[in-house]
């Protein structure tokens, strides 16, 4: 497919790559070598390997159109990208190349590398899984668009002040991003509002306000450069640029108003990965992008002849949670509305497209509209689901209704308009099944299925950990990026002596790294010597951060009555960011910067027990501290965390798992082995028979000596000595209102702290425990899962053979 034979890389010198730079740094910058800064090496660098992406690009779609088969359509409210230099490099095969082509140039690769701003188009794990997923389409080489926004302003900036989260703006596009292709002439009309009327031919949508959607594409390359896909990204822009008439009456403001309504629609991400539903400007954004998405595919599919009734002959279009859920019925409309179908057909040939993964069980994340917010915004879309649920009831025994209470519930859309719904680990499918859709399982009993989640081994071990990288080369070949299982070749290694060795030295240098970093950037001096405890993820009252540091003062309070014991030295590492308008979230965070300030200043403990926090966790942050870890925090309330995903980049870059029996800590557990596994904690069906036990929080706070002197040491002010009631609220609800069970899990995760410790001392076990989660946990590669979307939902099939390469 690819005529140089083999990969682009094969055919590029570090001196071709120079050259190209140099050219790139003249032609597109305009800036002279002598005066160039950080940012033109890193643009300079990062077009001259956008150069070598866009041959397999070209070709992959030529093979699209000649296969005439189907296309995956990936409709996500959020990609969280990262940044993509050693990314498209590794895929390319020229990671060395390019370093040698930087020092060439006298310039040093991490630096520049460094300089890209994270494309932090998401919240957390759902959108980290959508762009992992782009990445294992392109490997497989299954013909995919990811379709999602073009965000003006990312995930804002964390900073800390005093140890309150304080939010900025992100502003990642106050430079040119040098992996898209703006596409000016590929633009569709989205319209809200207005009035609908009947005509002989139909209803009539007269839209009272329109914008433009605009695509700019990114093109996504797989491992080994055999395949690439697009990330289609849509700006909104206005219809009507300027009102020069008001402009030249002297209304500046009122002239430039239309631009500055349709711009807000891509202007920002929402931050909120739970709650905050009933915005007009969401509903906007969902509708927007999911129209131009639609509108986009159908155009692709018309322009090659085929009959509008095989549309789900060549399109499947996969709705990454019930954001996206408005394709349904925008489908219907333009099958009914546009080409003429009866309502009945438009129905049937959109659900043989669409198929819904749910990400969530949360009550307070599923998307439900206000009735009439969404009649005024889509009044079409609102007759067009008032159908789809007659259709729904007409052909079910069902008591589910989609409009009910005066709002419109996106799940039940999702799921009725869907032909596959997917949870995203085992525990979480069956818990879709039995909880918020047990009954239109029953109505539709073989659509839920489970898909679950993975990660992209060439970004979350090749990229991230050249030293363990290297040593798995050395030991078992280099096929496995694309082959994940073949970590399994490493077991009989787990217990050799010279292996272990260098898996520790590995460690050891990520350590020394992260330790550098941390100092550089913050002043931090952290012990590499000491065990790397780290949880990093959104903070949430079910992922249970509170936990882990209320766990942290017991330790210190038993430490400091024993300076002298035998204690294992350990580093807490936290990193996350709150929700702007979630207040307990942020008081959590709050909670653990100032427990930070307290233990690290005590001279008797810092050096066995010290708390990090470094401010605005983010993709490239994760990429320093998952490769550095020792223990892996996955603590959540059993049942809440529907999979996780950091879960399985900490196992598989040699890290032990500390766990509930919760997402798809269950099938880790399962493939390492449970002697390999760190296990606490209430099962999911326990955790809701102890929540209907009146009290329980009491009774557990009152059994446990050690949680009861934690808790009377923060609300007495022992952490926050200028204001003692800070935290008064926060312990007062672990007794009133524990939703998430802290005060019941508590012991055990002590418990199963303290054994941790033990092993971690004995350095040929630990040693051996980690290496078998690295080896057993190749399942969770996300080539894995996505063959299971193409092969259970989508029915599409790779264009090239993995075998050949
Ligand atoms: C909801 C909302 C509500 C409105 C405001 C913006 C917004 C953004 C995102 C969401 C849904 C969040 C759901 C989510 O991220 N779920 C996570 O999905 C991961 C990938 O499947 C999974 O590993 C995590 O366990 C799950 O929490």
């Amino acid at each position: 497919m690819y005529d140089q034979g083999g990969t682009p890389g094969g055919a590029i010198t570090a001196e071709r790559l120079r050259d190209a730079i140099l050219r790139h740094l003249k032609t597109s910058q305009g800036i002279d070598a002598a005066h160039a800064t950080t940012y033109h090496w890193r643009m300079a660098l990062s077009l001259s390997l956008r150069d070598l992406v866009v041959d397999p690009w070209f070709a992959s779609t030529r093979a699209t159109y000649a296969a005439k088969g189907k296309r995956v359509y990936y409709l996500s409210m959020e990609f969280l990208i990262g940044r993509l230099i050693e990314d498209v490099a590794v895929n390319l095969g020229l990671d060395d190349t390019a370093a040698q082509a930087m020092k060439m140039l006298g310039q040093d690769y991490g630096r520049v590398v460094a300089d890209e701003p994270d494309a932090a188009l998401g919240n957390g794990g759902l959108g980290r899984l959508a762009a992992c997923f782009m990445d294992s389409l392109a490997t497989l080489g299954i013909p995919a668009f990811g379709y999602g926004i073009r965000y003006e302003h990312g995930l804002f900036e964390q900073h800390f002040e005093d140890g309150r989260q304080v939010e900025v703006a992100e502003t990642w596009l106050n430079q040119r991003y040098a992996w898209e292709f703006e596409r000016p002439e590929v633009t569709y009309t989205i319209g809200f509002g207005g009035t609908l009327h009947e005509t002989e031919a139909g209803v009539e949508w007269a839209s009272a306000e329109t914008v433009i959607a605009s695509a700019y594409d990114t093109p996504v390359v797989g491992w080994q450069a055999k395949w690439a896909n697009t990330l289609r990204l849509w700006a909104a822009k206005p219809t009507k640029v300027f009102d020069l008439t008001s402009f030249n009456r002297g209304d500046y403001i009122g002239a430039s108003r239309p631009e500055a309504l349709a711009r807000t629609i891509s202007r920002v991400l929402y931050p909120d990965d739970t709650t905050e539903t009933g915005k007009e400007l969401r509903l906007k954004q969902e509708y927007f992008f999911t129209a131009a998405s639609i509108q986009d595919l159908l155009r692709r599919f018309l322009s090659e002849g085929y009959a509008i009734e095989s549309l789900s002959d060549h399109v499947a279009i996969q709705l990454n949670d019930t954001h996206p859920a408005i394709a349904g019925p925008e489908l219907v409309r333009l099958l009914v509305d546009g080409h003429g179908l009866t309502m009945d057909k438009a129905i049937s040939i959109a659900r043989n497209c669409l198929a819904y993964t749910n990400h969530t069980l949360l009550p307070e994340a599923l998307e439900r509209w206000d009735i009439g917010l969404f009649e005024k915004v889509l009044p079409r879309h609102l007759q067009i689901i008032e159908a789809i649920e007659a259709d729904h009831l007409a052909k079910t025994a069902s008591p589910v209704r989609i409009i009910e209470h005066g709002s419109v519930k996106m799940g039940e859309l999702a799921f009725i308009m869907g032909h596959k719904v997917n949870g995203v680990s085992a525990l979480h499918s069956d818990l879709v099944k039995q909880t918020v859709f047990a009954d239109l399982n029953r109505d539709y009993p073989d659509r839920i299925i489970n898909e679950t989640n993975g990660i992209t081994p060439r970004r979350w071990l090749y990229s991230c950990n050249p030293p363990l990288r290297r040593l798995i080369d050395d030991t078992i070949g280099t096929d496995w990026p694309a082959d994940l299982d073949k970590l399994q070749g490493l077991v009989p290694f787990a217990g050799d002596a010279g292996f272990q060795d260098r898996f520790q030295a590995a460690k050891a240098e990520n350590k020394v790294g992260l330790a550098n970093w941390l100092a550089s950037r913050d002043g931090v001096t952290i012990n590499p010597a000491a065990m790397f405890d780290v949880q990093i993820k959104r903070i949430h009252e079910y992922k249970r951060q509170l936990m882990n540091i209320l766990e942290t003062v017991a330790l210190w309070n038993e430490v400091r009555e024993n300076p002298s014991g035998d204690w294992t030295p350990r580093v807490k590492i936290f990193g996350g960011k709150a929700a702007p308008g979630y207040v307990v979230a942020k008081e959590i965070i709050h909670l653990i910067n100032n427990v930070a300030r307290v233990l690290n200043a005590d001279p008797q403990t810092r050096d066995l027990l010290q708390v990090v926090f470094p401010e605005n966790y983010n993709v490239s942050m994760a990429e320093l501290l998952i490769p550095a870890s020792d223990l892996s925090e996955q603590i959540s309330t059993a049942g809440k965390e529907a999979s996780g995903t950091g879960n399985m980049k900490f196992a598989l870059n040699g890290a032990a798992t500390i766990g509930t029996l919760d997402g798809a800590n269950v099938e880790i557990r399962d493939c390492v082995g449970a002697e390999n596994f760190f296990l606490f904690g209430l099962t999911a069906a326990e955790v809701v028979a102890r929540r209907a036990e009146p009290g329980f929080a009491r009774a557990a706070i009152a059994a446990s000596p050690r949680l009861s002197r934690v808790l009377d040491q923060i609300a007495g002010g022992m952490f926050s000595p200028g204001e003692p009631s800070r935290f008064a609220g926060l312990v007062q609800r672990l007794h009133d209102d524990d939703y998430f069970l802290v005060t019941c899990d508590f012991d055990d995760y002590y418990r199963a702290q303290r054994e941790v410790d033990q092993v971690y001392r004995d350095t040929a076990r630990w040693t051996e425990l980690t290496v078998l989660n690295t080896a057993r946990v190749g399942w969770f590669s996300s080539d894995r899962t996505i063959a299971g979307y193409a092969r259970d939902i989508w029915g599409a099939k790779p264009l090239i053979g993995r075998s050949e390469g």
